[in-house]
């Protein structure tokens, strides 16, 4: 099924300039429909990340995530959300299989240099708080 997922190349992956590698390694696998540049504000990231608030790491994710500028990217194609996830792989590079992005780009798990919507629902609600319908093209 075609779908759209949203992607976000994370501050610490753009501070290392691995930004332009990662895109062209998801641009030979899925579409982009629509990118931005941008840096998130506080009450940005904490609403991005409202499911996590609570939890220990939450805090420290958020003082990450709005730490630098970040690159995000709705991506589309055959089964965007799971292909893109598997793409990335586990949340843990120590544990993400060799090939990934985040075996070969994250440094922790707190510095993991990719972000993917992880189902149907939260993609489209992902989408649509970084774009407008009419952006995506
Ligand atoms: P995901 O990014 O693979 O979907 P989630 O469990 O949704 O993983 O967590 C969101 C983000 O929060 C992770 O990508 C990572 O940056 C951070 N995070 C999750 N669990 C931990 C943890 O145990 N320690 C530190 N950071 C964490
Ligand atoms: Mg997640």
């Amino acid at each position: 099924m075609k779908q759209r997922t949203l992607s976000i190349v994370k501050p610490d992956a753009v501070r290392a300039g691995n930004a332009g590698k990662i895109i062209a390694e998801i641009e030979s696998h899925f579409k982009i429909v629509a990118m931005r540049k941008l840096q998130l504000t506080h009450a940005q990231a904490a609403a991005f990340y409202a499911v996590h608030a609570g939890k220990p790491f939450y805090n420290d994710l958020v003082d990450f995530m709005t730490s630098g500028p970040v690159v995000v990217m709705c991506l589309e194609g055959e089964d965007a959300i799971s292909g893109y996830r598997r793409l990335m792989g586990a949340t843990n590079p120590e544990k993400a299989e060799e090939g990934t992005l985040r075996k070969k780009y994250a440094t922790s798990m707190s510095f993991n240099a990719v972000h993917g919507s992880d189902a149907p629902e939260t993609a489209a609600v992902e989408v649509a708080f970084f774009f407008p319908g009419c952006d995506l093209i």
